[in-house]
Parts: C-alpha cells; sequence; structure tokens
C-alpha cells in the first residue's frame, strides 16, 4: 500500500516546465472561424455546429485563465475547498460564460456576420441535468458565488451518461426517456487521462505485522475500477478566476479483465467492462427520497473515493508526505448524507495508504469535514444495510465500526448508564437488518454540520438531531440557502436588469444588497411604468414557451400564477390544483363579480416510482385540458401542465410570473429556492410559513406577501386529533371541489383513476393536511386577486419585493460558508 503513496509523491514533486512558447489564444473571431472552417465532424451550417463551434471558441478564451488560476492557487497556500456532491444541476453554460467573461456582445457581433442570433444558439445547448432539483441546483449556485467571491473552491461530482430523464406528457400521463445530454458531446468538458484514480470494491480484508510491529490492514483481490476526471470551467463575475468541476467516469482499468483473458474468454473479459462503467452511467432520480439500490452506493463510494485520492496526491505532490497542515488548507463540504462515505475513506487512506496512525488521521478528518442537511423527510434519511457495505467495501465497514466504538465511548462518558441514547445515537441502527445512518456518520465526524434555513435548522437542532445538538452544540449552524444573481437576474431577464443598472449602476451584480436601493422608485410612476412594461415583455416571452409546449394560449393581460417545482405531496401542487377547481367552479356557476383573469402554470417531474406524484400530473392534465376546452371558462382561466420542466425552461419562467406558489405544509420545505428566484425578478409570493418564505416574509414585509396557513408548530399539533371532513363540510369551496372530483367529471373515459386522491385528502392520517389549509388558501388567492387588479398597488409590491431580495443572493450564503465553516477569508 505505502508504495502507492511513495510513488505518488515522487511522480508529483518532479517539477514541471510549461512551455509559453506558442502565442496565445486566438481573439473570439478567428477562433470560432477556424473552429467551422475545420470542425469536419459537423455541419458548419447547422445551429447545432455553430454552437458548438462558439462554445470551443469560448472555452479557448478562458483557458489562460483556468490554468493562472490552478497556479495561483498552488502558489499562494490559499485554502481549498473540495465541495462534494452526489449532482450538479448546472443547466446550459454558453449564456453564464458569456455573460461572467463580459464576451456577449463581442460573441454577438461575431454572429452578426453568421447572420444567426446568438439566442438562437443558445437554444441549441442540451442542459447539464445532472441533479433532480434543488440540491443540486444549489450546488451549481454555490460554484458561481465561490468562483466570483474568489474562493478556491472544487466542485467534485460524477459525470452521468444520462442526467435527469426528459419528461413527456402522453394522454396526461407523465412518460420518461432517457437524457443522453453528451449525445453531440459537450464542448466544455476536458478529459484529463492524468489525473485517473482507481477505485476499489468487493475483495476482503486481513492484516499483517510488520518487523517493527506496526499492524497493517490490506484490502485485497478486489474488482477495481478507473475514475478518469473530466473537468468543466466555472468562471468568477469579471474576475480573471477560473474554477474548475470535476465529474468522474467509471471506465474498465486495465487488469480489469486479465484473469478472464488468460483463461481464454478474451470476448467474455472485454464484454465484462461494462458493469465498470454501469456506475456512472446514470443519476439515481428520486428528489428527497432513498431507495437504497446497491448501484447507488457505488456511485457514493465511486466519487468519495476518487475526490478524496485526487486531493490527497495533489497535496502530497505539494507538501510530500507531512499533513500537519491539512486540515488547516482544506475542507470538504459534503453535499447532504449522499458523499458522506467519504468519512471512512479519508480514515483508509490515511491509515492505510498514507500509514498514519488513527488518531492523527481521525483529527484531521474531525477538523476539514463539513455536512449540510438538507431535509426533515425521515424518507429521505440515507441508512445502508450494514451487510451490503460488508461485502461491497468490506474495509470501510470495519473502519465505521471503529469510528462508532469511539465515539459511543464519548456518549457513554456524556451520558453514564443511559443505554437507550447509545443505542438512539449509535451510527449503527440495531435490529433484524442492522443499518448504517449516514446522517450520524456525517454528523460525527465534521466540525461544522448546517442546515439551509432558519426554521429547517431549528427543527434540525430540536427535533431530528436533538441529541447530538445537545453532546456539541458548537458544531451547529444556519446557511440560509441562496441563488446566483448572474443566471437568476442578469443573464435570465436582461430587461429588468438594464432597468435596474439604469437607477442602481451595475454593483448589484456582485453585491446584491444593493437592490434595496429600488425602494424608493417603488411609487415613481415613470419607474414603475417601466417596470410594468418589461414585466409584460417577459410574460410574453413565457406566453411563448406554454403555447409552444403545451398548446395553450396564456394572454399577458391576465395574472400569471406559477407553480414549478419536483412534484411532491409535501410540495402539494394538488392543493393548487383544488383551488383551480375551484375557481373553474365558480366560473361554471356564474359567479365571476369581480374576479381577476387569471393563466395558472404548474410543471415539474416526479420520481418514476412515486405513484401519488404521477396521479397529481394526471389530474393536473386532466383538469386543464377541460378547462382549457371550455370557451365559457376561458376568458377567466387557463390552466396548463409544463412538461419538461428543467433549469433552461425557469430562465424563462421566474422573470415572467406575476405570483409564486410556495405553498409546502409548514415544517416539510428545508428551504426552497425557486422561492427566492421568483422574489427576484418581482413575483410575488403566495406561501405558508416554511423554508426559506419566512426569511423572505420579514425581509419584504407582510404587505408584500400573501401569507397563508398553518404553521410548523400547528401542524405537528393537528396531526394528533385531524378531522379533514371537518374542513370540508366547513368550507363551502371545498365541498364543492371534492363533489366534482368523485363525480368523475374530470375523468369521464377514466372511471375511479383519482379516487387515491380523493382518499388522501379525505383521511386523517394525511400528513399533508391539504385540507386544513384550503380555507386560508383561497383567502390568500382571493386577496393577490383583487391586489393584481390594482396595477399601480401590484407593480410597487412587485418592485419591493425585487427590492428585499438581495439576502437570498448565494454570493451572501457563500460568504457565511466562508468566514463561518471554511475559514477561508
Ligand atoms: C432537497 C433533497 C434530496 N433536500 C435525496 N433533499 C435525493 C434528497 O437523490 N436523492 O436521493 C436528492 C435530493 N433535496 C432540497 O434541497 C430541499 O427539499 C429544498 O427545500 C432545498 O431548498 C434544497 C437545497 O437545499
Amino acid at each position: 500500500a505505502s508504495t502507492t503513496a511513495k510513488t505518488a509523491a515522487k511522480k508529483a514533486v518532479t517539477p514541471k516546465v510549461i512551455k509559453e512558447t506558442c502565442e496565445p489564444c486566438d481573439s473570439l473571431k478567428v477562433a470560432f472561424g477556424r473552429q467551422l472552417r475545420y470542425d469536419l465532424s459537423r455541419d458548419d451550417q447547422s445551429e447545432a455546429g455553430m454552437f458548438h463551434a462558439l462554445a470551443i471558441a469560448v472555452k479557448e478564451q478562458l483557458l489562460d485563465n483556468w490554468r493562472d488560476t490552478r497556479k495561483a492557487d498552488i502558489q499562494q497556500g490559499k485554502k481549498h475547498v473540495a465541495y462534494l456532491s452526489l449532482e450538479f444541476l448546472m443547466g446550459r453554460a454558453m449564456g453564464n460564460a458569456l455573460l461572467n467573461m463580459n464576451l456577449t456582445d463581442e460573441s454577438r457581433a461575431v454572429l452578426n456576420d453568421y447572420a444567426v442570433s446568438l439566442e438562437a444558439l443558445e437554444q441549441q445547448e442540451h442542459d447539464a441535468g445532472l441533479g433532480n432539483g434543488g440540491l443540486g441546483r444549489l450546488a451549481a449556485c454555490f460554484l458561481d458565488s465561490c468562483a466570483t467571491l474568489d474562493l478556491s473552491v472544487t466542485g467534485y461530482g460524477i459525470r452521468y451518461e444520462y442526467g435527469m430523464f426528459l419528461q413527456k406528457i402522453v394522454d396526461g400521463y407523465q412518460v420518461e426517456q432517457p437524457d443522453r445530454w453528451l449525445r453531440d458531446g459537450n464542448p466544455w468538458e476536458v478529459r484529463v487521462p492524468q489525473h485517473n484514480v482507481t477505485v476499489k470494491f468487493f475483495g476482503h480484508t486481513h492484516s499483517y505485522t510488520d518487523a517493527n510491529g506496526r499492524c497493517h490492514m490490506l484490502w485485497s483481490d478486489t474488482q477495481d475500477v478507473a475514475a478518469v476526471a473530466y473537468d468543466m470551467p466555472v468562471p468568477g463575475y469579471r474576475n480573471g478566476r477560473v474554477n474548475t468541476l470535476r465529474l468522474w467516469k467509471a471506465e474498465a482499468t486495465n487488469e480489469f479483465d486479465l484473469a478472464e483473458f488468460n483463461q481464454g474468454d478474451y470476448t467474455e473479459a472485454v464484454a465484462a467492462k461494462n458493469l465498470a462503467e454501469q456506475i456512472t452511467m446514470v443519476l439515481y432520480p428520486n428528489d428527497s427520497s432513498e431507495n437504497g439500490k446497491e448501484l447507488r452506493l457505488r456511485q457514493q463510494y465511486f466519487l468519495s473515493s476518487a475526490s478524496l485520492q485526487d486531493l490527497l496526491r495533489n497535496w502530497v505532490g505539494q507538501h510530500g508526505m507531512d499533513f500537519s497542515e491539512f486540515a488547516k488548507l482544506n475542507a470538504i463540504q459534503l453535499n447532504d448524507t449522499h458523499p458522506a462515505i467519504a468519512v471512512p475513506e479519508l480514515m483508509r487512506l490515511l491509515v492505510d495508504v498514507y500509514e498514519m496512525d488513527w488518531d492523527p488521521a481521525w483529527d484531521i478528518v474531525t477538523h476539514c469535514m463539513a455536512y449540510t442537511n438538507h431535509t426533515l423527510l425521515p424518507e429521505a434519511l440515507e441508512r445502508w444495510p450494514v451487510r451490503m457495505f460488508q461485502y461491497m467495501l468490506p474495509r470501510i465497514m470495519e473502519i465505521i465500526f471503529e469510528i462508532n466504538a469511539r465515539y459511543l465511548d464519548q456518549v457513554a462518558h456524556r451520558w453514564p448508564g443511559d443505554t437507550a441514547k447509545l443505542r438512539n445515537m449509535s451510527i449503527i441502527e440495531e435490529g433484524p437488518v442492522p443499518h448504517v445512518r449516514m446522517a450520524y456518520l456525517a454528523i460525527v465526524a465534521s466540525y461544522s454540520v448546517n442546515g439551509v434555513a432558519a426554521l429547517h435548522t431549528e427543527l434540525l437542532m430540536s427535533g431530528l438531531f436533538r441529541d447530538f445538538y445537545e453532546l456539541w452544540p458548537e458544531k451547529f449552524n444556519n446557511r440560509t440557502n441562496g441563488v446566483t444573481p448572474r443566471r437568476w437576474m442578469a443573464y435570465c431577464n436582461p430587461k429588468l436588469a438594464s432597468l435596474i443598472s439604469s437607477k442602481l449602476g451595475d454593483a448589484w451584480v456582485t453585491d446584491l444588497a444593493k437592490l434595496e436601493g429600488l425602494k424608493k422608485f417603488a411609487d415613481n410612476r415613470s419607474f414603475a411604468d417601466a417596470w410594468y412594461k418589461v414585466k409584460q415583455e417577459n410574460k410574453a416571452e413565457l406566453a411563448k414557451l406554454v403555447a409552444e409546449r403545451c398548446h395553450v394560449e396564456f394572454d399577458t393581460a391576465m395574472m400569471f400564477d406559477v407553480q414549478v417545482k419536483r412534484i411532491h405531496e409535501y410540495k402539494r401542487q394538488l392543493l393548487n390544483i383544488l383551488h383551480v377547481i375551484h375557481l373553474y367552479q365558480r366560473i361554471i356557476n356564474g359567479d365571476t363579480q369581480g374576479m381577476q383573469p387569471r393563466c395558472v402554470l404548474i410543471g415539474g417531474k416526479a420520481a418514476p416510482g412515486y405513484a401519488i406524484a404521477k396521479l397529481i400530473i394526471k389530474l393536473a392534465n386532466n383538469v386543464a385540458h377541460m378547462i382549457n376546452c371550455d370557451p365559457k371558462v376561458n376568458p377567466w382561466l387557463r390552466f396548463a401542465f409544463l412538461p419538461d420542466y428543467n433549469v433552461s425552461a425557469m430562465e424563462t419562467i421566474c422573470p415572467g410570473t406575476d405570483l409564486s406558489e410556495q405553498i409546502s405544509t409548514a415544517g416539510k420545505e428545508a428551504s426552497g429556492t425557486g422561492n427566492m428566484k421568483f422574489m427576484m425578478n418581482g413575483a410575488m409570493t403566495i406561501g405558508t410559513l416554511d423554508g426559506a418564505n419566512i426569511e423572505m416574509l420579514e425581509q419584504v414585509g407582510d404587505d408584500n406577501f400573501f401569507l397563508f396557513g398553518l404553521n410548523a408548530k400547528q401542524v405537528e399539533e393537528l396531526r394528533r386529533h385531524y378531522r379533514p371532513w371537518e374542513y370540508i363540510s366547513a368550507s363551502e369551496g371545498l365541498s364543492g371541489v371534492m363533489s366534482l372530483l368523485k363525480s368523475g367529471h374530470f375523468n369521464l373515459q377514466e372511471p375511479g383513476i383519482f379516487d387515491p386522491l380523493v382518499m388522501a385528502i379525505e383521511s386523517p392520517t394525511d400528513p399533508w393536511m391539504l385540507a386544513a389549509d384550503f380555507e386560508a388558501f383561497r383567502i390568500a388567492q382571493l386577496d393577490a386577486a383583487n391586489a393584481y387588479q390594482d396595477r399601480q398597488r401590484w407593480t410597487a409590491m412587485s418592485i419591493l419585493n425585487t427590492a428585499a431580495s438581495g439576502r437570498f443572493s448565494s454570493d451572501f450564503t457563500i460568504a457565511g460558508y466562508r468566514d463561518h465553516i471554511w475559514n477561508a477569508k
């Protein structure tokens, strides 16, 4: 084992001479032209071909900065942060790269000669859909902020061959299609074969004692997989820094098939390579729920091991085998527990490979690991069967047992004689099938544990992790999420961005608190008119998207009421649909006096195995069909389900939204980040006291927010004696809706299909308490509709929302991580 370390050390200290014999890169214009002319693999006339050429040319423009960033970080001995995440939901890269590198105007000028628009080429780029939803998109926003704040941060993730599935709607049902996003090649990535590492699986362990009496652990007869690095550039906003997102691809090692090959089974041996490559084939599409599949654990270990080996190899290359400063100069941020297996893996590498003793190794681990929790939902908490660990990663399981034994000594010391505490807090959950509790493993090893919004962190400390908070209060801290104002304002809403800049200058792009300066223009007539005009133009763009994808006409004179996010019961898209049905009933009954016409949009993907979520999509589509086909209803109400909601769709959706739906059952949405994108772009929020909504409300004030519903405490209290039928019969609106739903009005051809939804709403164990919140929701919706009818008032509120959104820049969030967790100032 030690030979590996020593060879690594020897290789890395060899001084390298970078030959700077050639000229620096050509201008964008020249690079683009050359690429078009000489890339024979593509049709240079097609927009797809031109997109590819432009991307290659743009990448070339940042290569010098990219290389210099790496060199400077090493020379300056800056603190380095590794952000480990199974998901990076990057979306498209072109528009963001051009914005950050200040090349947008130049590329427009270049493309002018070719009579093609930049927008048309941007549309050609496939979304990098390497994530499910908020957790993955947060990682992407964080990378942008880290680079912009000039922090030395590397994102480590997996280069899934297939990203988030594409959603088609057939007969109202969700149909999943594979997303082969790499089919046409990825112009942004750089394959870096010299940074390959090997990751071990299976095999068994044994120990031996050397001549000096030191005991060594060997993990042998393993099946090895090569991890190949693919780097993506992460340019900061006009500051010359280019950080790296390093994505690992699994490939067969050369030795992989040797055994079979020697037995003459050549073709079998080559075919077996597929097994290795399976690891990075597909992203698991379960947002906020765990499914315990073995391949998923393999992905987690593959990412964690490859990334840590990379970090340690770099360290040894620069510092030799002296790890005394490692924890001071490195932080490893775990994006939820998905990469928490990095804890025992770092112990393994330090102890087995780099031959450190346990205590100093543990000291390093516990001074560089930090863990972010993203959910309280019990179904999302990762637990892996001990047996699965033992046969897939035998050495890792031994290390977890050792960590647990030493840590339980501490617990026993703190609570003498309290065996229940030991059982409850153990990393190993006992029972007929013992499990490893990944969150506990992460907490025990981390010096920082954070939640993602104030309420969420409080609930972690008082509920889920209460015992740990008692044991180590100093580890716990809150870091409310944020979103990057580059993508989510400057890029996606250029008209509003330039209107804002006309009053405030453009420093807000990197200092979003400056938006507060807009407050004084809320009642300025000409500014408000300009603001309204921008919103109307953005609504027209959104209407175009809806027409193309849903074949429904959205009229920009109507209020645009939008809910886009993953489909989950706790997010309560069903509550929204019930309200739409209620409006429909009012219209049918002629009760339209004073009603504000509105267009309702719902979009989002359901996990393929989540039957109820898929049924909610079907209901939305059936209701939409009834509404849109009825000419009596049309002037008042239109309803569409947007298929295949993703990052690039959101770039058109959030600028064109009037009312943002953030209506989760209080206590269930850890933070939410879509809520922030809408607020930034001047939408009003209708929402519950949940996640970051609470902090948004604090910033903007309750005159500018449509608040409704039970709070988290009331939800928990009501749970014990919840009787939904009482709420239903007490609400004329809700009983009407339930009767219509039960009558089969929306499923004449498919009797009974919505029964499970009706049953869920009427069940006293409905965890989401739809019925309890319906009436309050209906009234808040009325308030919103009435407010919308006063254009001046609404526009002022819209301006105030944008003005108050500065706190939700991910720059602010990352400054918090930097100062309070990473200590990387
Ligand atoms: C969030 C997840 C998540 N929380 C498991 N948890 C996954 C859990 O593939 N899996 O197994 C994937 C994702 N995602 C979200 O994180 C929260 O629900 C949001 O409230 C929060 O804003 C977001 C970012 O912190």
